[in-house]
């Protein structure tokens, strides 16, 4: 099986990347084979701009690299996951409608309270179990309503599945991602016909039309036909990123994860959604995971803080080493100022450095005076952000951690991988880098035979371990909680 080569292809939110793999004595080995950078772009729209995915600057890293895989290797399916949420519309004769929206432009402000008039939050929690966020699919549709797209619109494809449409010619809406839509029903894994019929109300029209079937994480979707490329089988993966991710972390028993990139999603997997009161309350979110299972997280704003600093701070004409910065805030004094990562107004892109000022000098912590304090503070706060949601998923879900994986970019993070062992008092076991990319090859593997008999998801975390070994990083907790208390303490 040396030459079956699988390919993986991850949109994260800052990049792109094709990965191949292939079976070498029961491990999924990988290449990184072309990565490209994801920069949105903000186009006039009458009285704004509006920020945008370049979607076919996306479309294009995605086929140099497979004709670069495919030059070099004998390549036997092709899978595709993205961030969440985003969509793109296609009028009757397939055209894409406009470039798909960034979920980070401000269209939704405001329009989560407008669709709570006509579909109570709480109602919308106990259908969905998707968490509260004002990016969801279903106040991006509704802040849409109206527009002469959407009235023109006969399909809706999330992003995965707009690329897999253009690779073969065929929609469909993958259950994981479809499961970040607030569209869909979390315990028969469909669209929910009460959500959609209570939408017309709020849209003035009836989504369900639009909608794809949908199918799970397995499912050969259809054969690609793109000239210059193999006709090989697309599979649709766990298409959202966070599915896969999670189905590559190397782990067993009682473990929690993170996934950490722009995001950092953190939690546990679960059997059965939990869709209690006090879930809702915490803004934990039930997203569908691969085998039936459930993505019991919450969502943790992330890197996207430093990446917005350095953005900002590069912008501003200076060289900016990452890993230079990240030793100097090792330097600084731990737990000097924290802030609450989790809050909204660090939502929106620009004007990060100014923000985390602000929202220091309003919680009574010390300003952050230099880049590397700065750092600093977003990091120790990233992680007392991270002991919060696991303790709450945890009492939640009334489930025992024993240990942390942490997979990821982050992952190449010594400090925050240290910092977040010291906070939680856990062990973390840091890596794979590429954990999405592996979860995306082993589900193609699998589908295709290649796993043999049996493998369910606890067999699929194995080979995760056996694939990720050798890259893998252990951090035991050090040093007491007494400060990271006293630093929650200060929080609320
Ligand atoms: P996404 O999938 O959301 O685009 P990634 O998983 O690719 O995100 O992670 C990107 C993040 O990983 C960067 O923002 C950066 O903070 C972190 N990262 C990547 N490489 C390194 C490194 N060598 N040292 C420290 N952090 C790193
Ligand atoms: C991470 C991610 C996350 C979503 C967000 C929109 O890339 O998919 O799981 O909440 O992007």
């Amino acid at each position: 099986t040396v030459n079956r080569t699988y390919l993986s292809v991850d949109l994260g939110a800052s990049s792109g990347r094709v990965v191949a793999g292939h079976l070498d004595d029961g491990r999924m080995v990988t290449e990184v084979i072309h990565r490209f950078d994801n920069v949105p772009v903000a186009v006039r729209e009458g009285g704004r701009e509006v920020l945008h995915w370049n979607v076919l600057r996306l479309y294009e890293g995605i086929l140099t690299g497979v004709r670069l895989a495919a030059r070099r290797r004998n390549v036997v399916s092709l899978g595709i996951d993205t961030w969440a949420v985003d969509y793109g519309l296609l009028d009757a004769d397939g055209a894409l409608l406009g470039n798909p929206v960034h979920y980070r432009d401000s269209r939704t402000d405001g329009v989560a309270a407008e669709v709570f008039t006509h579909l109570p939050a709480e109602m919308l929690y106990e259908r969905t179990g998707l968490q509260y966020q004002p990016f969801n699919t279903i106040f991006q549709l509704a802040a849409a309503a109206g527009s002469a797209q959407l009235a023109t619109a006969r399909r809706l494809l999330l992003l995965p599945d707009l690329l897999g449409y253009w690779l073969t010619g065929v929609a469909v809406a993958e259950a994981t991602n479809a499961s970040t839509t607030g569209l869909l029903d979390v315990a028969a894994r469909g669209w929910s016909a009460e959500i959609l019929l209570a939408l017309r109300g709020a849209l003035g029209m009836d989504l369900g039309p639009l909608l794809p079937p949908v199918v799970e994480p397995g499912t050969q979707i259809g054969t690609v036909d793109v000239a210059g490329l193999p006709e090989v089988p697309l599979v649709a993966v766990g298409s959202h990123d966070t599915a896969s991710a999670v189905v590559g972390v190397p782990g067993d028993g009682d473990f929690a994860y993170i996934s950490c990139g722009t995001w950092s999603l953190v939690g546990i997997e679960l059997a059965e959604p939990v869709l209690s009161e006090a879930s809702r309350d915490g803004n934990f979110t039930n997203e569908l995971g691969v085998d039936g299972s459930v993505r019991y997280l919450r969502n943790v704003m992330g890197l996207w803080l430093l990446q917005e600093c350095v953005r900002e701070w590069a912008e501003a004409g200076e060289e900016i080493d990452l890993a230079e910065l990240l030793a100097q805030s090792e330097e600084v004094t731990a737990l000097r100022c924290v802030v609450d990562v989790d809050d909204s107004a660090f939502l929106a892109p620009g004007g990060m450095p100014e923000r985390l000022a602000q929202a220091a000098a309003e919680a009574g912590e010390p300003v952050p005076r230099t880049r590397a304090e700065m750092v600093r503070a977003i990091l120790d706060s990233l992680a007392l952000a991270y002991r919060r949601a696991l303790r709450a998923a945890s009492d939640l879900a009334e489930r025992e951690i024993s240990v942390i994986h942490l997979v990821g970019g982050g992952s190449r993070n010594e400090l925050l991988c240290r910092l977040t062992a010291e906070a939680t008092g856990l062990p973390v076991i840091a890596g794979p880098v590429e954990s999405t990319a592996l979860g995306n090859l082993l589900v193609q593997a699998r589908s295709l035979g290649d796993l043999g008999e049996g493998v369910d998801l606890t067999g699929l975390h194995r080979l995760a371990l056996a694939s990720a070994h050798q890259e893998l990083t252990r951090y035991e907790p050090r040093g007491g909680r007494a400060d990271w208390d006293a630093a929650e303490a200060r929080l609320r």
